[in-house]
């Protein structure tokens, strides 16, 4: 019995269990789908911050405009708190504004509005935060075609910005209001009339551009020299597309009254935070 039980015991094999799997885990495909796969990941951080960079837009405020518009002298005041007799600007200024109400620094770049000059906004203004176009309104009456090809430029430069780009905030500056006070009615400050006066011979005169343009005829004699213009930067919605200020398609335009005091400069104890630019001040503080 003993001897047949020994002869009959169950022959046991153990299983194997293979330890690889038959196919390996890194094939070529799936190396190529993670290179890949890698590869998108590094560009959309790119992307990311490439994007943050041009969004957060520094502290750059641009002053721009005309020759002899003032735009020296506001920047002159800003910083030292007076004016000092200047001459025309052959080069471009750039000094740093405190704001302390609001613990900020602005830089502000004063581009001189020379011809030859003004063009140096194309360097600027991809990286400004805001931008001030300074207009003499004792003289604007004038010289609105001048003016309103100046500013055509610089609608056509804020307009011609990459979509992906925060379009820098756009300030009118009506200055030099201090020269408007005489003869005026009582009621409006000078400041209002100032924004009147340019708001209303800047729209004419755009609008002129854009009326020449869009009827095919060029606006020979409109600019300041003369030339043909084919610019775009004056589209807005509404009737017709008639320029106006407050339906252009780039983007909200504020107008501000300002002076600044010219002569001898401003004594200590006038330095005041209600001078003829505290309404820049508080707009460059919210900017
Ligand atoms: N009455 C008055 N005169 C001003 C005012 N602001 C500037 N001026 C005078 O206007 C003249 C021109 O001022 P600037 O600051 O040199 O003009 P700008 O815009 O820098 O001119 P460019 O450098 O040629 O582009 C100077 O004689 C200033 O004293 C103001 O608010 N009121
Ligand atoms: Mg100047």
């Amino acid at each position: 019995m003993d001897a047949d039980t020994g002869s009959t015991a169950p022959q046991i094999t153990p299983e194997v269990v293979p330890v690889m799997p038959a196919t390996p885990i890194f094939t070529s495909q799936t190396l190529t789908i993670a290179a890949f796969s890698l590869a998108v990941a590094c560009l959309a951080i790119l992307i990311f911050f490439t994007r943050r960079k041009s969004r957060s837009k520094g502290n750059l405020l641009l002053l721009v405009g005309p020759p002899d518009a003032g735009k020296t002298a506001i920047l002159s005041t800003l910083v030292y708190n007076q004016t000092l007799p200047t001459h025309t600007s052959l080069q471009t200024n750039v000094s740093t504004v405190a704001l302390p109400e609001v613990k900020k620094t602005l830089t502000v770049v004063d581009i001189p509005g020379h011809p030859r000059i003004r063009d140096q906004v194309s360097e600027y203004i991809g990286d400004a935060k805001a931008i001030a176009f300074v207009v003499d309104a004792s003289t604007v009456s004038r010289n609105g075609p001048a003016v309103a090809e100046h500013l055509h430029i610089i609608l056509n430069a804020l307009t011609s910005l990459p979509p992906s780009q925060v379009l820098p905030s756009l300030v009118i500056l009506a200055h030099k209001s201090d020269l408007l006070k005489s003869g005026t009615a009582a009621s409006a400050t000078s400041e209002s009339l100032a924004i009147n006066r340019v708001k209303t011979i800047l729209e004419r005169e755009l609008e002129k551009r854009r009326a020449s343009q869009s009827g095919g005829v060029g606006v020979e004699g409109l600019g300041e020299e003369g030339e043909r213009t084919e610019m775009g930067g004056l589209e807005c919605s509404g009737e017709k597309g008639v320029f106006r200020f407050d339906a252009w398609e780039g983007g909200e335009v504020l107008f501000l009254g300002t002076s600044v005091k010219v002569g001898q400069g401003v004594q200590e104890e006038e330095k005041t935070d209600t001078d003829g630019l505290s309404s820049l001040r508080q707009w460059m503080g919210d900017a």
